[in-house]
Order: structure tokens, then C-alpha cells, then sequence
């Protein structure tokens, strides 16, 4: 008898979970345009441990990159651009962070299940679908050549 109690307390004690569960996944919808040579918006405020919908779109006329890393005290300027892009993926905001991408992207680069970088063609959509865990502000960039220099950055802070 005491047992059943005990059992029934565990069930009624996980559906309690699931329904906060549940209430908690409405997601964060977030719409980042990006053109010559911006994102719009600039900064993206994500709260941590909640899902997000990212939707990223090139408005622009040509192709653009989508990359969210730590920058930290690395300098860019002047670094050779392969050894930039191993450094950027080594700092990604998207190491271990299981990223779903729905739609068509000229390139989704991953390594092993994380993202990198995102690469799309003028016109195209996609959707990142994630969860975000680490806090903190990190930067998004386009490091087609010469788009970042002329101000094709933003900020990526996670609450
Ligand atoms: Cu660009």
C-alpha cells in the first residue's frame, strides 16, 4: 500500500516537471537580417535556457556569413583568414550545442554535430532552432572578405 503511494506521488511529481517543461518551450523567435555589411539587429539578447527560433535571413545582394564565437581578447585584424577561421570555430557560441537548421543555406558548416558557420546566398532563409546554456556577451560576424572590417559584426548576449 505504502508503496503504490509512493509510486503514485512519483507520477503525479513528473507531470508536475512535464507541465513546467511544457510551459518553459514557447520559444524565443528572433528575426536577424543580414545585408551590406550589417546585422539587424546589431545585438541579439537571448535568455538562457530557453529555446530559441533564429531566423536568419540575407537581404543583401550578396553572400554573407553567420558565425557566433568568443572573441576574447583575439585580435582579427590582419590575421591570415584560414587561421582566423580554426580560431573562430575553436571560440564557437555552438560547441555542444545541438543546433536543428531548417531550410535551404548555400553552406552549413559543421564540425562533428556543432555548428560553425552558416554561409548564405542573397535571398536565403534558414532557421537555427537551439537552446542556449552559456551566458555571457560573444560576437556574431561575417568574415566574407572584407565584410567584417567594414562592420558586418554585432553582439550576441545571452541572460
Ligand atoms: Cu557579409
Amino acid at each position: 500500500m505504502r508503496q503504490q503511494v509512493q509510486v503514485a506521488l512519483a507520477v503525479a511529481v513528473s507531470i508536475g516537471v512535464w507541465g513546467l517543461a511544457q510551459a518553459a518551450s514557447a520559444p524565443q523567435v528572433v528575426e536577424v537580417q543580414m545585408k551590406e555589411f550589417a546585422f539587424v539587429p546589431a545585438t541579439v539578447t537571448l535568455k538562457a535556457g530557453v529555446p530559441v527560433e533564429l531566423r536568419l535571413v540575407n537581404r543583401g545582394v550578396v553572400e554573407h556569413e553567420f558565425m557566433v564565437y568568443d572573441l576574447g581578447h583575439l585580435h582579427l585584424a590582419g590575421m591570415d583568414p584560414q587561421k582566423m577561421h580554426r580560431e573562430l570555430e575553436a571560440r564557437s557560441y555552438f560547441r555542444g550545442v545541438a543546433v536543428q537548421v531548417e531550410g535551404r543555406a548555400k553552406l552549413v558548416e559543421r564540425r562533428g554535430k556543432a555548428l560553425v558557420m552558416v554561409t548564405l546566398a542573397p535571398s536565403e532563409r534558414i532557421n537555427l532552432r537551439f537552446t542556449p546554456r552559456r551566458r555571457g556577451t560573444f560576437e556574431m560576424g561575417c568574415h566574407v572578405a572584407g565584410h567584417y572590417e567594414a562592420g558586418m559584426k554585432g553582439s550576441w548576449v545571452v541572460r
